[in-house]
């Protein structure tokens, strides 16, 4: 539990990852390299292809295999998440197979420059040796596919810091954004929300002297999780390795639309499925007189520096118990 947050270090940023050429488009790039590669002789030339070959091949998927991260060692929401999504079987699997073809490539290349060292027709060579080559590259299709979907999905995955991180929950309509808004020093930044046409917010304020992330959550955490499908609610849950705490946003008033008691029992579930501490608090506090937990106005201000001070002091806890247990396993 308590190394999660040690452990939130960003290592990975999947936006960076290469774009994958299909079995067809590789083997074009490959083959016209080749082609374009001359020599005094036709022996020559035949090595000096063949050479080019291995380069571009080896280079291709070496750039491909190290761009893609140890997935085990990945902070927990992004292996989580990218499992979710993606599959980390599947992608291990793909890069394997990559790997697969590199070395057979190579070894038919090298077997292909001994023989017409030893004196075999290297035009006749040439061609086998491209057939071979071709039959590898299309065994591998379906991984390079593979690998080029899994990147168009993960670049979507926002990337996050390791600060203390506030997730914002509740019924829409409630007063999300704008509590985010009042406590972001800037403009909250977007991130969209993998396969889903959701977006995530990410602001940033000072809360107690500290750098806190807000994240707002538009369709996400706001509506029942368990009428989710299987995927969305994995990755809904997925929030709970990010979350030091949860804000839950109530609107008494239910001028948001809705009643008090469905937002209550999303309230219920939220405690339910996250470890993480929930806040509970009140909205709109300029429209009603309800005392009963925290409340506060983005209208008139009342109330947002108390809430400030609830969320500093579930950190402050958190963040001294972790201080705790590091000393106590030092000593
Ligand atoms: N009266 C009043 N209205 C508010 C307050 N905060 C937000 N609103 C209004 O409530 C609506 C929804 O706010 P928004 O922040 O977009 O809610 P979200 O959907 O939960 O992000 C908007 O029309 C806001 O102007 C408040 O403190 N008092
Ligand atoms: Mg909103």
């Amino acid at each position: 539990m308590e190394e999660e947050t040690v452990e939130k270090k960003i290592t990975f940023e999947p936006r960076k990852l290469p774009t994958v050429l299909r079995a067809e488009e590789l083997l074009d790039k490959a083959f016209r390299r080749a082609s374009k590669v001359s020599g005094r002789n036709k022996r020559e030339r035949a090595i000096n292809k063949l050479s080019t070959l291995s380069n571009v091949f080896r280079d291709y998927f070496s750039r491909i295999i190290t761009s893609h991260p140890s997935y085990q060692n990945l902070p927990d929401f992004y292996r989580e998440i990218i499992d979710t999504v993606v599959g980390i079987g599947n992608l291990r699997k793909s890069l394997g197979a990559l790997a697969w073809a590199d070395t057979t490539i190579q070894r038919i290349i090298n077997k292909s420059l001994r023989e017409i060292r030893g004196g075999k027709e290297p035009d006749t060579v040439l061609k086998s040796t491209y057939g071979r080559i071709s039959s590898i590259i299309n065994q591998v299709g379906k991984n390079l596919e593979f690998l080029n979907q899994a990147k168009q999905i993960m670049r979507e995955i926002p990337t996050l810091s390791d600060e203390p991180t506030v997730v914002v929950a509740g019924y829409p309509n409630v007063g999300k954004s704008s509590f985010v808004s009042t406590l972001s020093t800037v403009k909250p930044e977007v991130a969209s929300y993998p396969f889903t046409t959701k977006k995530i917010f990410v602001g940033k304020g000072k809360i107690g002297g500290r750098v806190v992330q807000l994240i707002d959550t538009p369709g996400l955490l706001d509506r029942p999780i368990h009428k989710r499908n299987r995927i969305e609610k994995k990755a809904i849950l997925c929030l709970r390795h990010l979350a030091d705490c949860i804000l839950f946003i109530i609107d008494p008033t239910e001028t948001c639309g809705y009643s008090v008691g469905s937002q209550l029992s999303l309230l219920k579930e939220i405690e339910r499925e996250f470890s993480s501490p929930v806040i509970s608090i009140y909205s709109k506090t300029d429209l009603h007189t309800l005392r009963d937990r925290p409340g506060f106005s983005t209208i008139t201000g009342e109330g947002i520096e108390e809430i400030a001070q609830l969320i500093d002091k579930e950190l402050e806890n958190k963040f001294r118990s972790k201080e705790r247990d590091m000393q106590d396993s030092l000593l």
